[in-house]
């Protein structure tokens, strides 16, 4: 089988690679990545002769067409991914997750090939902390930042793509990943950074806000069994359960990490700062039978943190131009 990876060389994309030619040898890969700052080529290098790396844009509507047209499957994960950044400089995220996706969709159309979109929880807006209730495939769209409409428009766009022209496309939202080869700018990665460089973690606003964490590779174990055993154009929910507020995981990685949990600072809060997402993922649990296999936080928490303890060369040379973004507009409130 002939499978197209976009963004391969990001986060979560990378670890799809690496894991999928660990269980599907005979897979043959091709990468498209424009290699942005949020990417890391490093991470592919140990399975660079395995691979074929094409450093190009989705938006480019004559080199998506080549790879497409030469493809089985294409897994879309390239995307602009950080609130933040959406909301200090909005274009690129109209521009690769509106533009890009779109130009995906017409390649896929042209070429009849099925897709995989990798989408957020993002898209649905936030809960209040008391609301019992979880994101389900059927609530309505509500997104907050320009990250987090830009994915909800991607999403629309292939729906319709779906409908109107039959596009064999299946779309996943997906709560938020941990684990190894995050970029520094993220939550958790940023937070063990600081601790293993003796600097005080940063929390946003209260620290309340509740992420519902899932294992990236719990994650991309469901992108599979979705891609196997989905419906053509349905959204499947990708959850583990793994609500915890902020200031709990900060307290967690610095206790982890033999620190006093209190040695953290509040932080100016995010604009629009989405109070909680949860993932109710039955239907992906009862139809496909996934279920994940990091239930623990804690000790999924641990061995992250122990990766980057012993990979500092994978995001040393990052550490310091992501918090140099975040020293213009971040103050200790605290
Ligand atoms: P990331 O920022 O780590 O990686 C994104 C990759 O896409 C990078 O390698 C980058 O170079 C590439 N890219 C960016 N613009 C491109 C373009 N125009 N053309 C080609 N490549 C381009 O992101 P991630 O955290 O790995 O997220 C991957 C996907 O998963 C995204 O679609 C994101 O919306 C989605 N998602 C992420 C999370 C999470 O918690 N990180 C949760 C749910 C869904
Ligand atoms: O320094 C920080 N301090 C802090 O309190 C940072 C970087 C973040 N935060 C808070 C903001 C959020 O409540 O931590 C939480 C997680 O922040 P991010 O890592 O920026 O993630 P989030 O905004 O929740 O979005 C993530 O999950 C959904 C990914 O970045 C998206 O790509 C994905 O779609």
């Amino acid at each position: 089988m002939k499978l197209l990876v976009t963004g391969g060389a990001g986060f979560i994309g990378a670890n799809f690679v690496l894991r999928t030619l660990e269980q599907r040898p005979d897979v043959q890969l091709t990468v498209l990545d424009k290699l942005t700052y949020a990417a890391s080529p490093a991470t592919l290098a140990p399975v660079a002769d395995r691979i074929t790396l094409v450093e190009g844009d989705i938006a480019d509507a004559a080199l998506t067409d080549r790879l497409i047209a030469d493809a089985d499957l294409v897994v879309h994960f390239a995307a602009e991914s950080h609130n933040d950044n959406s909301l200090a400089d909005p274009s690129a995220f109209v521009q690769t997750n509106l533009v890009g996706t779109y130009t995906l969709l017409e390649a896929v159309r042209r070429h009849d090939v099925r897709y995989h979109h990798i989408s957020t929880d993002e898209v649905y807006g936030d809960l209040d902390l008391d609301d019992p209730s979880r994101f389900t495939e059927s609530t309505p769209y509500n997104p907050s930042s320009p990250y987090s409409s830009t994915k909800a428009g991607s999403d629309l766009l292939v729906r319709a793509w779906v409908r109107s022209f039959g596009v064999p496309a299946t779309i996943s939202n997906c709560s938020n990943n941990y684990g190894p080869y995050q970029h520094v700018e993220k939550f958790i990665p940023r937070q063990i950074t600081n601790v293993l460089s003796g600097v005080r973690p940063k929390l946003y606003g209260d620290g309340r806000n509740v992420r519902d964490w899932i294992h990236v590779d719990d994650h991309n174990d469901a992108v599979w069994t979705i891609i196997e055993k989905g419906e053509i154009g349905e959204t499947y929910l990708i959850g583990a359960d793994g609500e915890v507020d902020n200031r709990t995981v900060v307290e967690t990685i610095l206790e982890l990490a033999g620190q006093p949990r209190d040695a953290f600072d509040f932080v100016t809060d995010r604009p629009g700062h989405d109070r909680r997402y949860a993932i109710d993922s039955t239907r992906l649990r009862t139809e496909l039978g996934w279920s994940p296999r990091y239930t623990d936080f804690r000790s999924g928490l641990s061995a992250t943190l122990d990766w980057y303890r012993d990979n500092a060369a994978w995001w040393q040379a990052a550490k310091g131009d992501a918090e140099a973004k975040y020293a213009t507009t971040e103050q200790v409130i605290g």
